[in-house]
């Protein structure tokens, strides 16, 4: 429940934020020069997403930005988390640069700023340009110098006004669901080639982490600007105290956690998963300097979205991946792979209509653990939110799940500053109704509504107006 407290133990420079991502948010999917993603051709394939949804229109924010940004501003916001589309600024993925592109993010930045709201800029938030896919996506190492040409140009444009930057969001899902379970572009169920193009994601994120303090030291990028990487925080517990179900637990956490945030963090891969993975399937494959490479450049911060937990249990038979797309309660299947996990329903705990756990608790412990394994570093919230389908109730959208949601996410993560934890900011997911990959426009997450019947008008939901009190108190009053 929304409580009122004198003070809070979030610093003064704590930032408050929203975030969101271009494909979801934008719209103008082939206006201005833009090439296609391969998210534009992956959801206009029938049977990809819920009811032939896609990011085509989405909230219109191409063209809508600076009411957006007006909006932002009487939220109170202090930063913005947003991503940029690659095939918006290389319409071939390299090459080309498509000036139109640039202006669009440019002029974006510039009402940030003027409303007096810190851009934090996501290179990757996964719609790669087709162009690139077509010749081997992330699997080739052709993407990877594409991307540090594109991450460049990014500097160059923006690194003057821009301090907070982010590489990619989410390897977890982007490479699981694009390359292990099917359900996100390339679509593929292939885990040699899902470990090797994941490792090429490092690859990349280590180059442009390179090439950004190369800026900086050039003074072309600000002394105070950071670069960090987003990842899904998802804490594993055991379902039980049996050994099997413990050792599946820790496999979960090795496979799921450590895999994907030991390379930013440590520079290399848990050894003996790496292990496992090069006597199983061959991969990954290192190239010389790819060693030093993920080595030599240690991000200065990670980014953690963070929506649930998962039960874990030993998995003897589980061989499924179908996902509640549906919003109706139990609609999805036991997720396992088999002979090492699954995750399984504990009837104790809540869950969302998509059948998410919803445990504040979490977002305090997994840091905690993250702490505990990678040592003291700076953290930002980059995701968390609520995904419902909102009741409006006499026109107006009276979303209060949403609220107890937040504000006991807020709670955690003041007992997480509590317990030492860097937390730097709260960016939650999201700061308007948009597209959910693969659900649609019914999930949704905003504190600002989309009327998608009525020509795409904004409307604030309760949760708008409740924020801003949260933002204008540092935190004090929720
Ligand atoms: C994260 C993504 C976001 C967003 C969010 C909510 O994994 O980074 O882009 O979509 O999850 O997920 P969903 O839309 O599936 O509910």
């Amino acid at each position: 429940m929304a409580t009122s407290k004198i003070t809070s133990l979030f610093p003064d420079n704590f930032l408050w934020g929203a975030a969101s991502a271009a494909y979801q948010v934008e719209g103008a999917y082939n206006i201005d020069g833009k090439g296609p993603s391969i998210w534009d051709i992956f959801s206009h394939q029938p049977g990809t997403t819920h009811e032939g949804t896609n990011g085509d229109v989405a909230a219109d924010h191409y063209h809508r930005f600076k009411e957006d940004v007006a909006l932002m501003a009487e939220l109170g916001m202090q930063s913005y988390r947003f991503s940029i589309s690659w095939p918006r600024l290389f319409p071939e993925g390299r090459g080309k640069v498509n000036a139109a592109g640039v202006k669009f993010y440019s002029d974006l930045i510039d009402e940030l700023l003027r409303h007096g709201i810190k851009p934090m800029i996501t290179l990757y938030h996964w719609d790669l340009p087709q162009a690139l896919q077509d010749i081997g996506g992330w699997e080739s190492r052709e993407t990877v110098d594409a991307f540090e040409q594109y991450a460049r140009l990014c500097y160059q444009e923006f690194g003057n006004r821009v301090e907070l930057w982010s590489t990619f969001n989410e390897t977890l899902i982007f490479i699981g669901m694009g390359y292990f379970t099917g359900a996100h572009p390339p679509g593929l169920h292939d885990p040699k080639r899902g470990i090797q193009a994941c490792h090429h994601v490092f690859i990349a994120h280590a180059r442009a982490v390179k090439t950004f303090r190369e800026y900086k030291n050039t003074g072309q990028i600000p002394a105070n600007g950071q670069i960090g990487f987003v990842n899904v925080m998802q804490p594993h517990d055991s379902i039980t105290n049996s050994s099997e179900d413990v050792a599946a637990c820790q496999m979960a956490d090795d496979l799921l956690t450590h895999w994907l945030y030991d390379p930013v963090l440590k520079g290399e891969y848990p050894a003996h998963i790496l292990n496992l993975a090069q006597l199983t399937w061959d991969v990954p494959e290192f190239a010389p300097e790819d060693e030093a490479l993920l080595k030599d450049n240690i991000c200065d911060f990670i980014g953690v979205n963070y929506y649930k937990r998962e039960w874990v249990a030993a998995n003897p038979d589980v061989d499924n991946t179908k996902i509640n797309t549906t919003g109706n309660k139990g609609s999805g299947q036991e997720f396992g792979i088999k002979g090492l996990f699954k995750f399984v329903h504990n009837p104790q705990s809540t869950y969302t209509d998509w059948d998410w756990e919803i445990y504040p608790e979490g977002l305090c412990v997994g840091m905690m653990r993250l702490k505990e394994r990678y040592g003291d570093i700076p953290f930002y919230i980059t995701e968390n939110g609520l995904g419902a389908k909102d009741p409006i109730i006499d026109g107006e959208v009276i979303d209060q799940p949403r609220i107890d949601y937040l504000a006991s996410h807020i709670d955690a993560a003041e007992l997480a500053i509590k317990q030492g934890i860097d937390v730097r900011g709260y960016y939650p997911w999201s700061f308007i109704d948009l597209l959910s990959w693969l659900n649609g426009y019914q999930k949704q997450y905003g504190f600002v509504y989309v009327d998608r019947e009525n020509d795409l008008q904004r409307k604030r939901k309760k949760s708008f107006f409740w924020y801003k009190d949260v933002i204008a108190s540092n935190g004090s009053k929720r």
